[in-house]
C-alpha cells in the first residue's frame, strides 16, 4: 500500500514555545528553518495570543500563510530528559530559502530520534564491543579503554602509519567545524596520520585541486549572482534535486525574468536580456525540464554530451571565445597570467569538440555565444559558471576543473555580480583542522592499501566505505576477511582480561587482521564489521557550526536530546585523546602521552573556540553567542570584523559587505577572547536566550564575493590560466570498459534521497517509493532485454555485480541508464572499477557494465507509479 502519514491532528505551536535558529543539516544549500518546542501536556490555541504565529486560526488562512506546518515537521522528542513537542519548519525570512523547504529538509522532524513516536530508532545509543561472538553495549570508558590500548600499542610498535583513519570533513549533519576540528586536532596534531581519507573518497584530497591550484576558491560568489546572472552555464549538476532551494529560489526567479528590480537596482544602465541557461549533462535531467517550462524552450540549451568529454566541449568554447574576441582583455591583464600559453596549448576547433562530444558544433558555438556574446548594448555578459558531480567525479577531474575555470577568467566572471565559477558543492562545509601538509600529494589511495593488507588498526568517522566507496565489491571482500581475524582472536580469550585481549588483537593483525573502530549515528554496513562502535550525536542534538554553498555561516542550536548516551564527535575524539594520555603514560611512554594534552573540552563550544575561533581566517570575531544573534542569516566567510553592539541595533543586513574595513569593531564591546559560557550540554537548550543579549545588536561583518577586488589566491595575486589538453578517458581501466560492455551506469542522486539513505532506510516515505535503487533505462533497451518496469536486474562487469529496478525512461538515450548511487539495497559503487586520476580523485561517473533480469517486480514494487519524473508547466 502506498506510504501515509497515520497522523489526523496536530497541536498548534503555543505562543510561548521556545524557538531555536536551524541550518538544515542536509544539503550545501543550508536553508534556514526554526526548531519549536515546548512541553508535551501543552498546546497553542486559535486565538492569536495563543499561538507562536499570532493570528487568528479558526479563520481561514491565505493560500500562502506560514501559519501552518505538514505532519513531516512533527515529533516527540526529548530535551533535558523531558519529552516535548517539536515542529522544525522553514524560516521565511532567511535569505537563502525565503521559507521553502524541500522533501529532504521538511521532514527533519520526522526523521529524528523518537522513543515516544519510534522514529529512527535505528540510532545508536550505547558504545558497542565485539564481545562473545556478538556486538554488546557496554560503558564509554570500558569502550574507550579499549580502542586506546590497541592504538598506542599499535602506533607504538608500527608507527602512525599502521593507524588509518577515514574521516568526514564536512559540515552539517555528524560534521560541521566543531567535529572536524576535534577529529583534526587527535590525528593532525596529537599524532601526524597520514593514511587517511574523506567520506566520499579513497584519499585525503581536495576534489577541486585545479581551481585552487588557479588561485580561485571553489565557493567564489554568493546566491544573489544565479538573479543577476545573463546566463548560467551549469556543468555536471541537476539543481533541482541537488540543491534545490537554491534553485528554486534563485535560479527560477531569474529563469522567470522575475528579478528585474532586483537587476536595475544593482546594474543600473545595462540591458538586461531573457537570462538563458545551459546544461552540460550526458542525460537530460528534471533540472533541464524545469528550466524549459519556466524560462521557455528557447532560452534553454543541453548539450547532451558523450560522458567524460567536458574537457573537450570546454576547450572548444574557450578557442571560440578568444577566437571572436569576446575576451575581458582589461582583467585578463590586470588579474591574470599564462593566457597566452593556454590558448595555445588548450586549441581546440568546434567541428573537432563535436565530433568527440557528440553534440553538434552549432550548439557549441551557441554555447560559446550564450556565455560571451557581448549584450546588444556592447556591455560584457554576465555569466555564473557552477559545476558539481557530473565534473567533480568524472573524467579527467583536474583538467576539466582547470578548463572551465580558463572560461571563467577569460570572460571576467569571478568576482562580478552575476558571475562566479563554483562548485555547487554537496553538504554544508566545515571543515577547521590543523595543517595536513604531512599527507602530501598525491596522498596515499586508502582504499587500495586496505585492500592490499595494509593498516593495522582503521579508525572510521562518519563514513560508511561498503555503501560509497568505489571498486566496493572486493574492498567488502577483503574487509570483512580482515577483521574477521580479529574477531576470531577476541572470541578466543575472556573479554574481561584487557592484556590478553589486546596480545590477541594484536597477534590477529600480525596475520593480515585488521581492527576497527566505527563513530556514527547509527549501525552502518561498514560497521557491521567492527569490533568497537561509538554512538555520535548528530545535528540539533549538539550545537553546531557550518557554512553554505555561499560560505554563509550559521549556528544550529542544540534542541534535544541525543539518543541515550551519544555524544558530539568532537568530545568522542576529545574523550580518545584523554584515553591515549592515560594508556601512552601507563606504558611509560610520558613524551608521547603528551602529545595528546589539550582536549580538555567540556561542551562542542570549548572545541569550536580552541579550533574555528583561534584558527580560521577571521575566526577571531566568530563565536556562538554572536552566530546565535545573527540568526539563520549568519554572515558570509571570512569575517573581516564585527560591527553594532547595543547602541547601533539593526545597522546592517546578515551577511552582506558593509563599509567597514577588515578588522574593524564599530560600536560593540571588543571582542571577547573568553570561551564559551555554556556549561554543560543538558543546558544549552535553555542558554540561547543568555547568550544572546550577551552579544547585543553585534554583527559579523562578512564577504559577499571573493576577489571582488581582482586580487587572487596566489603569491602576486594574479588568477593562473592551465594548460589542459583532452587525453581521452583518463582513468585506468575505462576505456577498456567501455569498449567491452554495452551499457553506460551514469549514477547520482534522487530528489528524495539523502546520501547512502543511511537515516531514509528508516523512513517509510522513501522506502515506499525506493525499495532498491532505480536504473533509469530507454524502454527500448528494456522491451530487447526482455525487461518490464519494476523487474529487478543485475549490472555487472569485471569489477562486481549490483542490482537495481528498472524504470522506464524515454528521454534516456540508447545503451546509457542512470543508477541511483550509494544505496544500501544495490550498491552502484560494485561496479565502478578502481581507476581514479593522478591525484586520486574517483571517476565514479564513467562506468559502464551489462544487464540482464533477475526477477520480476517484487512484490514491494508492485504498487509503483512508473511514470516519467517530467513535469509540464500549467
Ligand atoms: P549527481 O546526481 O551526483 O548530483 O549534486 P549533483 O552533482 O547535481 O550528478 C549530477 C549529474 O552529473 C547527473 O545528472 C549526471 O547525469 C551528470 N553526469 C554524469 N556524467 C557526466 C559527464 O560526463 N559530464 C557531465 N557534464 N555530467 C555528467 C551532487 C551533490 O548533491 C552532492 S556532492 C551531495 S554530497 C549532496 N547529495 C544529495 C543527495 O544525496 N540527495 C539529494 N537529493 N541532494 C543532494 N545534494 C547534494
Ligand atoms: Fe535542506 Fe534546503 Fe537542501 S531544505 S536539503 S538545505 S535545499
Amino acid at each position: 500500500m502506498a506510504f501515509k502519514r497515520q497522523i489526523d491532528r496536530l497541536p498548534i505551536i503555543p505562543a510561548d514555545a521556545k524557538q531555536h535558529n536551524v541550518t538544515c543539516h542536509y544539503c550545501i544549500v543550508g536553508c534556514g528553518y526554526h526548531a519549536y518546542t515546548w512541553p508535551i501536556n501543552k498546546q497553542g490555541g486559535t486565538a492569536p495570543d495563543k499561538n507562536v504565529f499570532g493570528v487568528d486560526l479558526a479563520a481561514q488562512q491565505p493560500a500562502e500563510t506560514d501559519a501552518w506546518y505538514p505532519p513531516s515537521m512533527y515529533n516527540v522528542v526529548k530535551q533535558n530528559g523531558q519529552d516535548v513537542h517539536i515542529v522544525i519548519k522553514p524560516d521565511h525570512d532567511c535569505v537563502v530559502n525565503s521559507g521553502l523547504g524541500s522533501v529532504r529538509g521538511a521532514r527533519m522532524a520526522e526523521m529524528s530520534y523518537s522513543e515516544a513516536r519510534n522514529t529512527q530508532q535505528q540510532r545508536l545509543t550505547d558504545p558497542l564491543v565485539w564481545r562473545y561472538g556478538q556486538m554488546q553495549p557496554t560503558s564509554w570508558d570500558d569502550a574507550l579503554d579499549l580502542v586506546a590500548r590497541v592504538t598506542a600499542t599499535i602506533i607504538k610498535d608500527k608507527g602512525e602509519d599502521a593507524l588509518f583513519v577515514s574521516a568526514y570533513d564536512h559540515g552539517g549533519a555528524g560534521g560541521g567545524y566543531e567535529n572536524t576540528w576535534g577529529t583534526g586536532k587527535l590525528y593532525f596534531e596529537a599524532m601526524k596520520v597520514k593514511n587517511i581519507r574523506i567520506h566520499n573518497r579513497p584519499a585525503y584530497n581536495s576534489e577541486v585541486h585545479a581551481t585552487r591550484d588557479m588561485g580561485v576558491g571553489e565557493l567564489n560568489n554568493c546566491y544573489e549572482d544565479a538573479e543577476l546572472a545573463d546566463t548560467i552555464f551549469c556543468v555536471g549538476a541537476n539543481p533541482l534535486e541537488t540543491q534545490t532551494n537554491y534553485f528554486l529560489n534563485h535560479w527560477i526567479p531569474n529563469l522567470r525574468g522575475m528579478t528585474s528590480d532586483k537587476k536595475e537596482e544593482q546594474l543600473p544602465g545595462e540591458e538586461h536580456p531573457p537570462a538563458r541557461i545551459v546544461f552540460v549533462d550526458p542525460r537530460r535531467t528534471v533540472s533541464i525540464n524545469a528550466a524549459e517550462a519556466e524560462a521557455g524552450p528557447e532560452n534553454v540549451l543541453h548539450l547532451a554530451i558523450n560522458s567524460g568529454t567536458d574537457l573537450a566541449l570546454f576547450n572548444a568554447i574557450f578557442t571560440h571565445i578568444v577566437e571572436k574576441g569576446w575576451v575581458d582583455k582589461a582583467f585578463i591583464d590586470a588579474s591574470t597570467k599564462g593566457f597566452d600559453e593556454a590558448v595555445k596549448a588548450n586549441r581546440m576547433t568546434l567541428q573537432e569538440a563535436s565530433e568527440i562530444c557528440g553534440v553538434s558544433a552549432a550548439d557549441i558555438e551557441k554555447a560559446a555565444q550564450w556565455i560571451a556574446e557581448p549584450k546588444a548594448d556592447g556591455k560584457r555578459r554576465r555569466t555564473m559558471l557552477p559545476y558539481e558531480k557530473g565534473l567533480i567525479w568524472g573524467n579527467d577531474n583536474y583538467r576539466t576543473n582547470a578548463a572551465l575555470v580558463n572560461i571563467a577568467l577569460a570572460t571576467g566572471n569571478i568576482g562580478r555580480p552575476g558571475g562566479g565559477c563554483v562548485r555547487l558543492g554537496g553538504h554544508q562545509e566545515g571543515y577547521s583542522r590543523p595543517s595536513d601538509a604531512h599527507v602530501g600529494k598525491p596522498a596515499a589511495y586508502v582504499d587500495q592499501l586496505l585492500i592490499g593488507g595494509q593498516g593495522a588498526v582503521h579508525h572510521v568517522w562518519g563514513c560508511d566505505h561498503y555503501k560509497t566507496t568505489l571498486n566496493a565489491h572486493e574492498f567488502k571482500r577483503v574487509y570483512k576477511q580482515r577483521t574477521d581475524l580479529v574477531k576470531d582472536a577476541m572470541s578466543a580469550v575472556p573479554y574481561g582480561d584487557r592484556d590478553a585481549m589486546v596480545k590477541a588483537i594484536v597477534e590477529a593483525i600480525d596475520k593480515g587482521g585488521l581492527f576497527a573502530v566505527n563513530v556514527d549515528i547509527i549501525p552502518t554496513k561498514i560497521g557491521q564489521a567492527c569490533h568497537v562502535i561509538l554512538p555520535a550525536a548528530t545535528s540539533g542534538e549538539m550545537n553546531l557550526t557550518s557554512m553554505n554553498g555561499e560560505r554563509r555561516m550559521r549556528l544550529t542550536e542544540r534542541y534535544m536530546d541525543p539518543p541515550g548516551r551519544a555524544m558530539p564527535d568532537c568530545l568522542i575524539a576529545a574523550r580518545l585523546a584523554n584515553n591515549m594520555e592515560r594508556v601512552l603514560r601507563d606504558m611509560g611512554d610520558a613524551a608521547y602521552a603528551d602529545k595528546f594534552k589539550g582536549f580538555d573540552w567540556k561542551t562542542e563550544e570549548d572545541a569550536f573556540m580552541d579550533g574555528y575561533h583561534q584558527h580560521e581566517k577571521g575566526g577571531e570575531y566568530v563565536t556562538y553567542a554572536r552566530l546565535r544573534a545573527m540568526g539563520n542569516n549568519g554572515f558570509q566567510e571570512p569575517a573581516v570584523g564585527v560591527e553594532g553592539g547595543p547602541a547601533a541595533a539593526g545597522s546592517s543586513q546578515g551577511g552582506t559587505t558593509t563599509g567597514a574595513q577588515p578588522g574593524m569593531v564599530v560600536g560593540g564591546p571588543a571582542i571577547e577572547g573568553a570561551r564559551g559560557k555554556e556549561p554543560v550540554q543538558q543546558a544549552d537548550t535553555n542558554a540561547a536566550a543568555a547568550s544572546v543579549s550577551d552579544a547585543g545588536t553585534e554583527r559579523i561583518i562578512g564577504t559577499q564575493r571573493l576577489y571582488a577586488d581582482g586580487k587572487f589566491n596566489t603569491p602576486d595575486g594574479k588568477a593562473i590560466f592551465k594548460d589542459s589538453v583532452w587525453r581521452g578517458l583518463q582513468a585506468p581501466g575505462k576505456q577498456a570498459q567501455k569498449d567491452k560492455h554495452k551499457f553506460l551506469i551514469n549514477n547520482g542522486r534522487a530528489n528524495t534521497v539523502w546520501q547512502s539513505a543511511y537515516l531514509d532506510q528508516e523512513n517509510d516515505f522513501v522506502m515506499d517509493r525506493w525499495p532498491y535503487p532505480f536504473i533509469e533505462m530507454n524502454p527500448e533497451d528494456m522491451a530487447e532485454a526482455g525487461i518490464k518496469q519494476g523487474d529487478l536486474v543485475e549490472v555487472y562487469n569485471d569489477a562486481g555485480a549490483t542490482q537495481a529496478m528498472a524504470y522506464p525512461t524515454p528521454t534516456a538515450r540508447r545503451g546509457e541508464t542512470f543508477m541511483l548511487f550509494g544505496y544500501p539495497t544495490g550498491v552502484q559503487g560494485n561496479v565502478v572499477n578502481a581507476g581514479t586520476n593522478e591525484l586520486i580523485i574517483p571517476n565514479y561517473k564513467q562506468t559502464w557494465g551489462d544487464i540482464r533480469k533477475i526477477s520480476d517486480a517484487p512484490r514491494n514494487v508492485a504498487h509503483l507509479t512508473f511514470k516519467p519524473k517530467e513535469y509540464r508547466s500549467a
